[in-house]
């Protein structure tokens, strides 16, 4: 890949040689030209900017210095990338894009702007991207540049050491926040390392962390969260600790349904706690639906044998509710939002409980007799597509 930057401060792409697109460059797997924009002027004063057309503060940058840089460094393969705060917003998911490219040309602007002709006429000649790193203001747009920078050159193949933590990040396909990480020594100023990341215990530490990825991501990027909105708009969200009460009264009514339906009444979740609901809350991914603030539905779902399989359960629809659908809608989301690296789904229900199994079979599971299931209980399986 080829990074250009044009900007008149040229210095402030001095960094680049210290970073990770410095090193890449030395070894050769990166060409990065920084071209001062004063370059294509003419004048004693080497004049970049004027007074804006219909008034106001500050001044434009003159559209003719940027068509000459156009003309000395655009290829037929460049997409050029005009750092803004009125662009689209960048996010991992274009940096990603951009690292398919042959060659960025970032242009840097300051002052109010670039005159709006260089974006038009640039886009005659090539791809053009405009970009903006947030809703902030910065003074110009060589910050960004940077930043944009960095976020591409790292997704490049070779360029990061070990591609596998690339899979794991923030941001990544997932989306989640990423969980706290913890290094020696295991207690420090009064403060310990979770047990769990010390019990030698993959499936437990999988699991931890990704109850904390999710946690995390609902107090603080709850946008970043599958939205799974119900057709009339009623979201399904993380379930918190709060919800434990509601989640044991709403198990009870569904499972004593379930005890009548298979005649037995030594199901676990029926004979289950607060307590034991509030244990498995936070070992598992649930979500819930409140309807006029009543909790009406709940599913949950966790990584089992290594994280290929993501493990359904505790599928709750509020008794006056069976049959709206909620039911099929819970089973989507839980199936969406499992975690990448997930291969298939497992879930039991009533050997007897033949409306379940029905949801189940259309929703694309199969019975599969060949597994083991608890008594009274039969298993069904989908790989995930
Ligand atoms: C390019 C000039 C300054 C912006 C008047 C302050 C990006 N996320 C972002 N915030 N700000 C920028 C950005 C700001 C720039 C330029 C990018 C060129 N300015 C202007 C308009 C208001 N001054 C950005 N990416």
């Amino acid at each position: 890949m080829r990074l250009d930057y044009v900007s008149i401060f040229p210095d402030f792409f001095a960094p680049l040689e210290l970073s990770l697109p410095g090193k890449a460059a030395a070894r050769g797997l990166l060409e990065i030209g920084v071209h001062d924009l004063r370059r294509w002027t003419h004048d004693r004063h080497r004049t970049v900017d004027d007074t804006p057309y219909g008034g106001g503060a500050g001044m434009v940058m003159k559209p003719e210095p940027w068509g000459e840089a156009f003309d000395d460094l655009l290829t037929v393969s460049t997409t050029v990338v005009f750092t803004t705060p009125s662009g689209e917003r960048f996010d991992q998911r274009l940096a990603a894009d951009l690292a398919t490219r042959e060659h960025l040309l970032f242009a840097c602007g300051r002052y109010e702007g670039i005159d709006q002709r260089v974006i038009d006429h640039a886009r005659e000649r090539a791809e053009v991207r405009e970009i903006s790193l947030g809703d902030y203001v910065l003074n110009g747009g060589e910050v960004a540049a940077l930043a944009v920078t960095e976020a591409v050159v790292r997704l490049l193949p070779g360029f990061m050491g070990n591609a596998a933590s690339l899979e794991e990040e923030s941001h990544s396909e997932e989306g989640l926040l990423e969980y706290p990480v913890y290094t020696k020594p295991p207690a420090w100023r009064g403060l310990e390392v979770p047990a769990v990341l010390r019990s030698g215990d993959h499936g437990k530490v999988a699991a931890w962390r990704r109850e904390q990825a999710v946690r995390r991501t609902a107090e603080r990027r709850p946008d970043l969260l599958a939205p799974s909105v119900l057709d009339d708009g009623t979201p399904i969200v993380p379930a918190t600790l709060g919800d434990a009460g509601e989640l044991l009264t709403l198990q009870r009514a569904c499972w004593v349904q379930e005890a009548l339906a298979n005649d037995m009444l030594d199901i676990p979740a029926l004979h289950e706690t607060l307590d034991d609901v509030r244990d498995w809350l936070a070992e598992w991914d649930t979500y819930v639906v409140r309807r006029a603030g009543r909790l009406v539905g709940a599913v949950r779902g966790r990584v089992e044998r290594g994280g290929e399989t993501w493990d359904i359960g505790r599928i709750m629809v509020a008794p006056d509710l069976q049959g709206s659908g909620l039911g099929r809608a819970l089973l989507d989301h839980i199936q969406a939002v499992a975690p990448a690296g997930v291969t298939s789904y497992v879930l039991f229900t009533g050997a007897a409980s033949a409306r379940n199994q029905r949801i189940y079979k259309l929703a694309g599971f199969r019975l599969r007799p060949d597994l083991p299931a608890p008594p009274g209980a039969v298993v069904l399986t989908k790989r995930r597509r």
